[in-house]
């Protein structure tokens, strides 16, 4: 009886064991995939992968039916029990705030909670048709890493309908940073080593995660509303929506490609120091390194032409600059210790580094903004655009019976009925 009652509790405890274990799993699989597609689609040669291709070609093959449906994926801030059923009729959409050859970004205003936030539209077909884009797929682990960092744009939530996958971001209306150098030509060292820092931390942080940014461009760093910087990163561009997917295989500006990346070779993270090196040298002299306006002339600058630092910017910053703007890689400066090496560099010795994640520094300028819905900062070109025609007309905006039979092509990464939590 004893022995009975011994394996009855056995058996029970190992179901409740295997029970909380596939929970588990299951909530981590979400919680990843969640993570995937923000990377997949902030690193686009990774869906030239086999397994990316048939992931997103999943529910291609649908009934059409599927079309009007929507899959909910977790919220990597929320707590895991928090599964909220989000679809894009949950906002109202104000504005086009950028706009790209994978979709477009609008600013949106959730109804229910009424903040702001960011919503990144990018069509899967297009994603799909960048034929161009032929790097192999990162790790899948790395793809897995949930990104959290002061300096880096927030992803509060992300969904997709069978044509679209939709990434719901950080709002931030500061402008970006380029804009205001444009204005003001360039920066004085002290504003231009803030930013600088800033920018580092970020990336040392995302390398820490087996990250490379790669394409670091001026139209992906922003500034919020206090000042500080934000990087986003998600493929888009300003050459504009082909709806073919046909479009050119660099989207904006080239001016910071690193040697390594023109001549299509082998990089790593060092690619990402060069980019901060080429930020630098923009915001200290006020063009980008090696700037030609003919665009061959400039990467054959890129490949051969010597560096040359102008003396009106201090000794510390030019060294920084000839370390960060070398063009063999292995004796670029971060090739060994990464972000340690900028860290500890003379440039940067009036920077204190944890005041700075804590955003304890004020920053050297302060946007002006009235409010959320102050765009002033945004390109006229996107915030012009009608939003009808850019979203709504072709997304079915209600989530129908058979939303389950959507979410049935990702076992394990759907989820159930939903929650208010928005947060
Ligand atoms: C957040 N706020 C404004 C603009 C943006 C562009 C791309 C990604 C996030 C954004």
């Amino acid at each position: 009886m004893a022995v009975t009652q011994a394996g009855c509790d056995l058996t029970y405890c190992k179901m409740r064991g295997i029970v909380s274990v596939l929970a588990a799993f299951i909530k981590e699989r979400k919680m990843g995939l969640n993570d995937f597609i923000q990377r997949l689609v902030s690193n686009p040669p990774i869906c030239q992968h086999a397994d990316v291709g048939s992931f997103l070609k999943i529910d291609e093959n649908q009934n059409e039916e599927l079309d009007e449906n929507l899959l909910c994926l977790t919220h990597p801030r929320s707590s895991l029990a928090e599964e909220t059923q989000i679809k894009p009729s949950d906002f109202d959409y104000l504005k086009i705030i950028g706009k790209g050859s994978f979709g477009k970004v609008l600013l949106a205003r959730h109804k229910e909670n009424e903040l702001y936030y960011a919503v990144k539209v990018l069509q899967k077909k297009i994603i799909m048709k960048k034929k161009e884009q032929k790097h192999i797929m990162a790790e899948r682990s790395v793809l897995m890493k949930n990104i959290k960092h002061p300096f880096l744009v927030g992803l509060h939530y992300s969904f997709q309908t069978t044509d679209k996958l939709y990434f719901v971001l950080d709002y931030v209306n500061g402008g970006e940073l380029f804009y205001h150098l444009q204005r003001e030509r360039v920066f004085l060292e002290p504003r231009a080593r803030f930013y600088a820092a800033e920018i580092a931390s970020a990336l040392g942080y995302l390398h820490s995660l087996h990250i490379v940014y790669r394409d670091l461009k001026p139209e992906n760093i922003l500034l919020d509303s206090q000042g500080h910087i934000v990087l986003t990163d998600f493929g888009l561009c300003k050459e504009g929506l082909d709806p073919n997917g046909t479009t050119t295989t660099f989207c904006g500006t080239p001016e910071y490609l690193a040697p390594e990346v023109l001549q299509k070779q082998a990089y790593d993270r060092t690619v990402d120091w060069w980019c901060l090196g080429s930020v630098l040298f923009e915001m200290l002299y006020g063009l980008p390194p090696f700037y030609s306006r003919n665009t061959a002339e400039m990467y054959n600058n890129i490949l051969h032409k010597p560096l040359v630092l102008k003396p009106n910017v201090s000794n510390a910053g030019r060294d920084l600059l000839e370390g960060l703007l070398h063009k063999d890689r292995t004796k670029r400066l971060g090739s060994k210790d990464d972000f340690l090496e900028l860290k500890f560099h003379s440039f940067f010795s009036p920077i204190n580094w944890d005041d700075l994640m804590a955003k304890r520094i004020v920053p050297p300028f302060i946007p002006t903004v009235t409010g959320p819905t102050d765009l002033r900062h945004f390109d006229p070109e996107f915030t012009h655009l009608p939003v009808s025609t850019s979203l709504c007309n072709t997304d079915n905006l209600h989530v129908t019976s058979s939303v389950r039979e959507a979410a049935g092509a990702f076992p394990g990464f759907s989820y159930g009925p939903p929650s208010d939590a928005f947060q």
